[in-house]
């Protein structure tokens, strides 16, 4: 009966560490109206998945933006060159994301699901 429990233990956790894959997103900076906003505004990841963000910005050559995730502790500020942000969804929850460089500048919400 105990190793049974154990066994339904370790499968379930097995199952759960399965599921966790890695989750892709191009994040741009564009302007529509005059409005700078990053898009994709959401993304929405399972708990234990990595993920993995090349924000750029497509504003023109020389231009920087901001990407924060202060629920993580990331801090980045890509330009048109791009930069992959690596990490690791590891708490469930709605994480804002923004432009800390540009406080006009529209940001977004990563959503973890547990
Ligand atoms: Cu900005």
């Amino acid at each position: 009966m105990k190793m049974k429990l154990i066994a339904t233990a370790a499968l379930a956790l097995f199952s759960t560490m399965a599921h966790a894959e890695t989750r892709k997103f191009a994040m741009n900076t564009v302007e529509v109206s005059g409005v700078k906003m990053w898009l994709p505004s959401t993304m929405v990841v399972k708990k234990g998945d990595e993920v993995e963000i090349t924000a750029t910005s497509r504003l023109g050559k020389g231009t920087m933006h901001g990407f924060t995730i202060e629920g993580y502790k990331i801090v980045e500020a890509p330009d048109e060159k791009g930069k992959v942000i690596k990490f690791t969804a590891d708490k469930a929850g709605i994480f804002p994301f923004r432009c800390h460089l540009h406080p006009a500048h529209v940001g977004g919400q990563l959503v973890v699901l547990e």
